[in-house]
């Protein structure tokens, strides 16, 4: 068994991310590699590199002095995660694997389902016998703004939930499982409920990745048109950067508890294409296409968020503004399609799926 340490020493502690691959798993990693963590990582086997995002993290395992560790599991495989917690003995356990995407979790609520609820407690479970046999242990759940769904803004710890799909109904499932987990086995597991944080590391399948990808592109000639579906929607949008450091800051607390993270502003889609396209000095009405594939068949129409007790409770507030945040991810995505028409000019061939998914 693992010998029992003092939390005081921070340097000492040892972290395990579930999700490290996404963009919040690499960001966490490499805000807890600042501070001195060893962090390990749950990674899906894929049949291409699926660590990107860890590549200025990631350090050869037979160097001495390795920080961080990736070990191959699933969570929807409790074998797996069990033995990654007797390999990596966490203190701080960070459970942000999920199927994310609201609009695919309709076409795939079995897997959605299996991921992102049964996943959670798969991972309780583990954590149960973990901490029965001496260890201690804190666990951050990731819970969303969309298990607020339809209920009216401003949503904070205390407005009721009421889900929209399939995404939202297992997130508010693993939500309570954290729930009843601290409350049934005095386990120290928080939720976070995190509104919308974007970031260049973004999946360019999400909606402000999908405008700053496509409009970048667009100035440079390399794409005409974007289709996207509701330009109403409005979501209150951070940076993803300052969400990780609340996810740490929640777990320090000397009690667990739930917390709403959130800017407290809100914009619609048509807002950031507007504030997306005067940085790129593209006019995006002449762009811009309708396609219903991209409609959910039950939308979420307005977060925003009150995160008054994470500012008064854990001293949190966000630093990069909305305007930031949109400039940040244009000039971004700006190199990126500079990047490709060079190449493109050279004669190279450079594969470009457009954001033709969800
Ligand atoms: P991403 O989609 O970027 O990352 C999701 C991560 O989960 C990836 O590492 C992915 O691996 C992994 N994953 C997916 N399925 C499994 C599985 N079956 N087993 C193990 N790992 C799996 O999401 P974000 O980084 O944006 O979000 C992190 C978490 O926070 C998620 O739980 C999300 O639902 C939640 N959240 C996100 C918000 C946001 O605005 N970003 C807001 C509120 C909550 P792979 O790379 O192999 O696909
Ligand atoms: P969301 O983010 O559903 O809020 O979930 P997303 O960027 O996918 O959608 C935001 C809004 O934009 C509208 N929209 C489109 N969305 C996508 N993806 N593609 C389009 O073409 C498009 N056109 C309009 C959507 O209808 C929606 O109203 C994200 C995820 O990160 C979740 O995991 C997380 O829990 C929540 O944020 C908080």
């Amino acid at each position: 068994m693992r010998p029992v340490e003092s939390r005081t020493d921070e340097s000492r502690r040892r972290a395990l991310i579930t999700g490290i691959t996404g963009q919040d798993g690499s960001l966490l990693a490499e805000f807890l590699l600042d501070r001195g963590y060893e962090v390990h990582g749950i990674v899906r086997r894929a049949s291409t590199f699926n660590t990107e995002r860890l590549d200025s993290i990631y350090a050869d395992p037979h160097n001495q002095g390795v920080r961080l560790s990736l070990h191959y599991g699933d969570i929807t495989d409790g074998a797996a995660l069990r033995r990654t917690l007797e390999r990596a003995w966490p203190d701080e356990i960070y459970n942000l694997a999920a199927q994310s995407h609201v609009r695919v979790s309709f076409d795939q609520a079995e897997y959605t389902a299996d991921a992102d609820a049964t996943g959670a407690l798969r991972l309780l479970e583990a954590v149960r016998d973990y901490a029965a046999s001496g260890c201690s242990v804190r666990v951050y759940q990731a819970g969303t703004s969309e298990m607020f769904g339809a209920a009216p803004p401003p949503q904070n710890e205390k407005t009721a939930f009421y889900p929209r799909s399939p995404y939202g109904v297992s997130k508010l499932a693993a939500h309570w499982y954290a729930v009843n987990y601290r409350e049934a086995y005095g386990l120290y597991v928080s939720n976070g409920i995190l509104f919308n944080h974007e970031s260049p590391r973004r999946g360019e399948t999400f909606v402000s990745r999908k405008i700053t990808r496509a409009l970048t592109r667009i100035k440079l000639g390399l794409q005409d048109s974007l289709y996207l579906g509701n330009l109403e929607a409005r979501r209150d949008w951070g940076y993803a950067g300052d969400y990780v450091e609340a996810m740490w800051m929640i777990l320090q607390q000397p009690e667990p508890s739930d917390y709403v993270i959130a800017t407290g502003e809100s914009h619609s889609v048509r807002e950031f294409l507007e504030l997306a396209g005067s940085y790129c000095g593209v006019d995006w009405q002449k762009h811009v296409k309708e396609d219903p594939r991209y409609f959910r068949p039950t939308e979420v129409d307005f977060l925003c968020g009150d995160a008054t007790k994470a500012r008064t409770e854990l001293g949190w507030k966000p630093k990069v503004t909305f305007a930031e945040l949109v400039k940040m991810m244009v000039e971004h995505d700006l190199e990126l399609a500079e990047q490709e028409k060079t190449l493109r000019r050279a004669g190279h061939q450079v594969a470009h799926r457009g954001a033709s998914q969800r």
